[in-house]
């Protein structure tokens, strides 16, 4: 099988890509894309991504054995599940609750999170409207996700799955969100958990 080509950067959204390559063994070539440069609007990146964003993977050995470009980092993680038969369950109801934590990290916790981030550490004004409000909904997600964790290994099932590897980039950022993570014991102790698996640590390494 040819490598996966990835497309991304080292931020949250990119090292959900890079846990999942590391955690499947997949061979994967890494292209990277500095953000920060505007690279993600060029010509030849705009017909990987039409929306400009990473991550973003190209398949060579794709469904029918045909190249597949597949963008946004839940449909990759999920695509990558079905392709290894890995970390998404087969059975529907175990299925739909990892689906249905993906969703919940996707739609809640990434878009909050970065508010959180640009507001309160990239944006030159500081609005205290808009720092207070995406404050107060992360603190809120971090209490939803603690009472998941109630009595839980992990978020989805009783073993490890892709709704986990979405989420701890998010939360390895709690410093920046100004987050104590003595507050949120089972959330602590998840993440602590999830940082000790050797793939996941390499996965959120990269890209170099
Ligand atoms: N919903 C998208 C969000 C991706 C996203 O926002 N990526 C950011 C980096 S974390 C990006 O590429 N930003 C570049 C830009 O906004 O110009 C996903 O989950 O893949």
């Amino acid at each position: 099988m040819s490598p996966i080509d990835l497309y991304t950067w080292k931020t949250s959204n990119g090292k959900k890509a890079t846990i999942m390559m590391e955690e499947c063994e997949l061979e994967y070539k890494i292209h990277p894309i500095d953000i920060s440069t505007d690279i993600q609007f060029s010509e030849d990146f705009v017909k990987v991504n039409p929306n400009s964003k990473i991550p973003a993977i190209v398949d060579p050995d794709g469904p029918n054995g045909r190249p597949f470009t597949v963008i946004e980092s839940g449909a990759i993680l999920m695509y990558l599940a079905e392709k290894t038969g890995l970390f998404l369950p087969a059975e529907m109801q175990r299925k739909y609750e990892v689906i249905q934590w993906v969703m919940f990290q996707m739609g809640g916790i990434g878009p909050i999170f970065g508010q959180v981030h640009h507001f309160k550490r990239a944006a030159k004004e500081k609005v205290p409207y808009a720092i207070n409000r995406y404050f107060k909904e992360c603190r809120r997600l971090y209490g939803v996700l603690d009472s998941r964790l109630e009595g839980r290994e992990y978020i989805a099932n009783d073993e490890v799955s892709i709704a986990d590897f979405c989420t701890v980039p998010w939360v390895f950022r709690h410093d920046w969100q100004e987050i104590d993570l003595d507050e949120f014991r089972n959330v602590k102790r998840w993440y602590d958990n999830m940082m000790q698996r050797p793939a996941l640590t390499r996965g959120m390494n990269l890209p170099d």
